[in-house]
């Protein structure tokens, strides 16, 4: 571990529409208050502008990612992803990042991980956050990461090399209530995890449209307190207990897709509103439109043809490949094939020097 005045390895990644600070585990603390404390200063939280650090003073640019080569047989590398509060002192695991999931097959080459393999190189994920796989694919050429590609997507300027990403089948119930739908004090929503716990609400039924602007939805003060007591209630359901000092679950609202999507959507990630969507969240949106009873039925549109669900949200789309199996009286309903296409770029290699403490 480099640390003290030499400061400590780190590499800045845009991981899909997320940025965060990428580390090896050896070049951190072993987990625990140390290595929290230490993030909070790297980081430069707790403070709105995280003016003494590299977070971006949003939850979406205040990430890290621990990286490591995995014990599991089925897995190259493990990744644990980090949420770090902005104006609050808090580093929290208790939800996974499918956004800067595409920065870790990528940082396991850049760090030796991982073996560049010819002109395509895919890296198996363990995500211990949830303990769920994943297989990311992207280009090489002679042994390095190619980042510069043609891929497009929703939310980042210009293109870059696609990373495209298959989540395996997860252990865990995609309704984590068992019911595809619940009545929350008078709301009707779909809660599932398809790899981030997730409360689908038709926006119509909180009395706002789902196409505002996310700045405009955050004033909105009624909005707000209704949201957060849908999130109490329904993490108490789906098992997760007291989610009032948690990032999840998340809170998707849904309207009629605005452009030849299948649903236009607005994402509390719990308190912000996303100026677009997670990769998960986009994933259990997505399953949760398959499911027959679910909010999401009259509501969405799905296509008659092929797998993929684009999913809109403030600032464009997001592309979800979902095949979902809706179950039978004796089988609950799974989610058999997740995967997106995302893109990731290395934005600086080199020490960070934390905040002293
Ligand atoms: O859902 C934001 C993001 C995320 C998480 C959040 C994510 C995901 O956009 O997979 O990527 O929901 O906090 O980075």
């Amino acid at each position: 571990m480099t640390n003290g005045p030499e400061g400590l390895r780190c590499m800045l990644m845009r991981g899909g529409t997320s940025k965060g600070a990428y580390f090896l585990a050896e070049d951190l603390p072993a987990e625990g208050e140390a290595r929290d404390a230490l993030l909070l200063r790297v980081m430069g939280s707790p403070d709105p502008r995280q003016i003494d650090g590299l977070g971006g003073a949003h939850p979406l640019t205040s990430k890290v990612a621990v990286v490591s080569a995995s014990g599991d047989p089925a897995a190259d590398v493990d990744y644990l992803f980090l949420q770090v509060g902005v104006e609050r002192p808090e580093v929290s695991d208790r939800q996974n990042c499918g956004n800067l999931l595409a920065g870790v097959g990528p940082f396991a080459v850049e760090r030796g991980l991982v073996a560049a393999d010819g002109p395509e190189t895919s890296v198996r994920i363990r995500m211990r956050n949830t303990g769920d796989l994943a297989t990311a694919t992207f280009a090489t050429t002679d042994g390095r990461v190619a980042y510069d590609g043609p891929a497009e997507i929703s939310g980042v300027p210009g293109t870059a090399a696609p990373v495209v990403i298959e989540f395996q089948q997860s252990d865990r119930p995609l309704l984590p209530t068992g019911r595809v739908r619940d009545d929350l004090g008078g709301t009707p929503v779909t809660c599932v995890d398809n790899g981030m716990p997730t409360v689908l609400i038709a926006a119509s039924a909180l009395d706002v449209k789902g196409y505002e602007d996310p700045a405009e939805l955050e004033k909105d003060q009624r909005l707000a307190e209704r949201l957060h007591e849908i999130r109490l209630t329904a993490g108490e359901l789906m098992g997760l207990g007291d989610v009032g000092g948690t990032t999840v679950p998340k809170l998707s609202l849904l309207a009629p897709p605005a452009h030849g999507g299948a649903v236009m959507t607005r994402t509390f990630i719990p308190v912000r509103c996303h100026t677009s969507i997670g990769v998960l969240g986009a994933a259990g949106v997505a399953a949760g439109l398959r499911l027959r009873g679910g909010v999401g039925e009259g509501v969405a549109q799905l296509p008659n043809d092929g797998r993929r669900l684009r999913i809109e949200h403030p600032t464009g789309f997001l592309d979800v490949e979902s095949d979902v199996d809706d179950g039978t009286a004796d089988a609950a309903p799974v989610a058999r094939r997740t995967a997106v296409v995302r893109t990731a770029r290395k934005i600086f290699d080199g020490t960070v020097f934390p905040r002293p403490a």
